[in-house]
């Protein structure tokens, strides 16, 4: 059984829609990062970077945070959506590699910019919707003769998937991308998908998005990080 510690964001929903797609059985722990769960000290014995989603495997015991990480096992675990053989996998992991370090951290800065600054700051916003256009289209190029990001479908493209289906809120609309629209029209009707996107999506009702919750999410520095430290410490001489 997996216990997945998740939220109904675009990182949440490559693990949703990665254990849809394996049938695995899990169990949803929901972290509210609006109501700071993420900073819960028994979270963070799992989570050393407070950020959701972390998988328990209980058949193994084996804790794993960030999303990358988690396909990779999840894939091993299953057999399921990366090769096995070198070549094939590295195309693949590449490609993940690409998402994680790439298409995932500018399209979260592009959401920041658009959904969360009380006054605009166009330099910013600019800079970052760029960069989400400039690597929607390195997709689109990489998808000219191809069906998926490498190879079958894999791992890439359920990592892939979540930051694109935002495209309209983060002010884009794939008009000049035949290839990855057909590529998103694939992967938006498949029924794992479709499970995946919609978990917890009636949570949200419960998200805070207020004052305090922002200058929580968005005021963490290393105050933060040390303050939790101490709390979890604090917590282990209690026991
Ligand atoms: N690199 C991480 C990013 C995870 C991440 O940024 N999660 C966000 C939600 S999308 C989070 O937990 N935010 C809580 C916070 O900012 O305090 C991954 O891919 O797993």
């Amino acid at each position: 059984m997996i216990e997945l510690y998740y939220w109904p964001t675009p990182n949440g929903h490559k693990i949703s829609i990665m254990l849809e797609e394996c049938g695995l059985d899990y169990e949803v722990k929901p972290v509210n990062i609006g109501a700071g769960d993420q900073f819960d000290p028994e979270f963070l014995k799992l989570s050393p970077n407070n950020r959701m989603p972390v998988i328990v495997d209980t058949d193994t015991g084996i804790s794993i945070f960030e999303g990358g990480a988690i396909l990779i096992y999840l894939a091993e675990k299953t057999g399921m959506f990366l090769p096995k053989e070198q070549r094939p996998r590295f195309e693949v992991l590449q490609w993940l590699f690409w998402q994680t370090g790439g298409l995932g951290p500018m399209a979260g800065q592009l959401s920041h910019f658009v959904n969360y600054v009380e006054e605009a700051v166009p330099y910013a916003l600019q800079r970052y919707a760029n960069e989400y256009d400039r690597l929607l289209a390195v997709m689109d190029v990489r998808l000219r003769d191809r069906e998926f990001l490498a190879g079958d479908y894999s791992i890439a493209d359920i990592a892939s998937f979540p930051w694109v289906l935002p495209y309209r809120r983060l002010g884009n609309d794939l008009d000049k991308f035949a290839n990855l629209r057909r590529w998103f029209d694939a992967l938006k009707v498949r029924p794992a998908v479709q499970r995946g996107v919609d978990l917890g999506k009636e949570w949200r009702r419960d998200e805070v998005n207020d004052e305090k919750a922002r200058a929580m999410i968005f005021g963490q520095n290393s105050e933060t990080v040390f303050a939790a430290a101490q709390a979890l410490e604090k917590q282990i001489e209690v026991l």
